[in-house]
């Protein structure tokens, strides 16, 4: 099959996810992919082969648009790319714009290329919900071929805010790749010589995600435990002031280290003991799955889709979202008992493995490809209906 692949091409999970999808469509499916965006996934780097490409939307400007339409870009120019490759799904990740840019492509092709979409979550709890786009939204999850969610949460969601009918989104876990996210990756010599416990949080910083309630979290454990701790923040964001100015406030500023954005997390993610993550919303939560492959224990928030993620009490800890005593409490029982730790950071590894398991999952998309492109999509939309 010729797969083109929309989807955000920035350091997200959903881009993440979309990428190995495609790298394993292309070489281990034999599959020809297509990425098409304003720029190529990160992990892709010089990776090009003859079964993996990436073609550049390039935006017109012009002084009366208030913005460049990049929805109408990525139409166009994959209305071209649907003939000129003869592509057989397109496979958008993100509802908006890409699921809304792909039909209108396929209506511009005169093709009957398949499209299928993968909702991450955000695009459908706060973009597509929104009373501005929910029209646009609902047609373009009621025109899709198929409709993936990345977990019964979301598809849940997704079926109450637009009372879809049942059967219309299944839902496929993310995934991740063991190449890159598992506990023999482990550099604590390294990054850690001192050997304290480390706690770890790794997100892109944005309100959503609860970064001060990490700071208080992490402040608790330290003020109730005897052990030498630091706290990695590994990710950029509109809160890292915040967070470094009220770590500062609480006396912790120093065991706080800023990190930033890095390409290979996955030694960073197995030097560190424990992850704590009390986001307000997350669909699915992929940095618990790499924290978790990667052996550590996960505190969590009971948000969204992330207790389908973490096991409450056996991969970790869920807490209720913004209760951060409650959290403390929990996370200062796997501080405080060794054994507990390494059971949970073992658990926590076999079942981001197993559960979440790359190849598994990458079949399920595989055959959802071949069941659009034969027309044997349970709950498939037949295209222009
Ligand atoms: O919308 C965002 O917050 C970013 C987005 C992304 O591109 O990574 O995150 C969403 O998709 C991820 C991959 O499926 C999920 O692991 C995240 O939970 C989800 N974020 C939210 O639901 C807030």
């Amino acid at each position: 099959m010729k797969i083109a692949i929309l989807n955000y091409h920035r350091m997200g999970g959903s881009g993440i996810v979309a990428y190995e999808i495609g790298r394993a469509m292309a070489e281990e499916m034999g599959h020809t992919v297509h990425f098409v965006g304003l720029e190529p996934p990160f992990r892709m780097g010089e990776q090009y082969s003859s079964r993996i490409h990436f073609h550049k939307v390039w935006l017109k400007d012009y002084p009366v648009f208030n913005y460049p339409p990049y929805t109408l870009a990525l139409a166009s120019q994959l209305s071209e790319l649907i003939v000129r490759c003869d592509i057989d799904v397109i496979h958008s990740h993100y509802a908006l714009p890409h699921a809304v840019a792909a039909l209108l492509a396929r209506d511009i092709s005169g093709r009957n290329v398949k499209c299928i979409t993968t909702l991450h979550g955000t695009d459908i709890t706060v973009v597509g919900a929104h009373p501005t786009m929910k029209n646009i939204t609902c047609h373009a999850l009621m025109k899709c071929d198929a409709v993936t969610a990345v977990s019964n949460y979301l598809k849940k969601e997704t079926e109450r805010i637009f009372e879809l009918p049942k059967g219309r989104i299944r839902t496929i876990y993310n995934f991740l790749n063991p190449e890159f996210f598992n506990p023999g990756l482990e550099e604590k010599q390294r990054l850690n010589p001192e050997n304290d416990f480390i706690c770890l949080h790794t997100s892109n910083l944005r309100r959503v995600k609860l970064p001060l309630d990490v700071i208080r979290i992490f402040h608790g454990l330290v003020v109730k435990s005897a052990k030498p701790m630091q706290l990695w923040i590994l990710g950029e964001g509109p809160m890292q002031s915040e967070m470094a100015a009220l770590a500062a406030g609480l006396g912790i500023g120093d065991r706080v280290r800023f990190m930033g954005i890095q390409t290979n997390i996955g030694p960073v993610i197995a030097s560190a003991d424990l992850l704590i993550m009390p986001s307000r919303e997350e669909s699915f939560g992929l940095s618990a799955l790499e924290a978790m492959a990667c052996g550590l224990p996960v505190l969590a928030a009971q948000a969204g889709g992330l207790p389908e993620v973490v096991r409450d009490g056996e991969t970790g800890f869920l807490f209720p979202i913004g209760e951060v005593e409650t959290a403390v409490g929990k996370g200062l029982q796997i501080v405080e008992d060794p054994d507990l730790h390494k059971s949970m950071g073992k658990k926590a590894a076999e079942h981001a493995v197993n559960t979440f398991n790359m190849k598994t999952i990458v079949r399920r998309y595989n055959q959802l490809y071949l069941d659009a492109v034969s027309g044997n999509g349970k709950g498939a939309v037949p295209s222009g209906t």
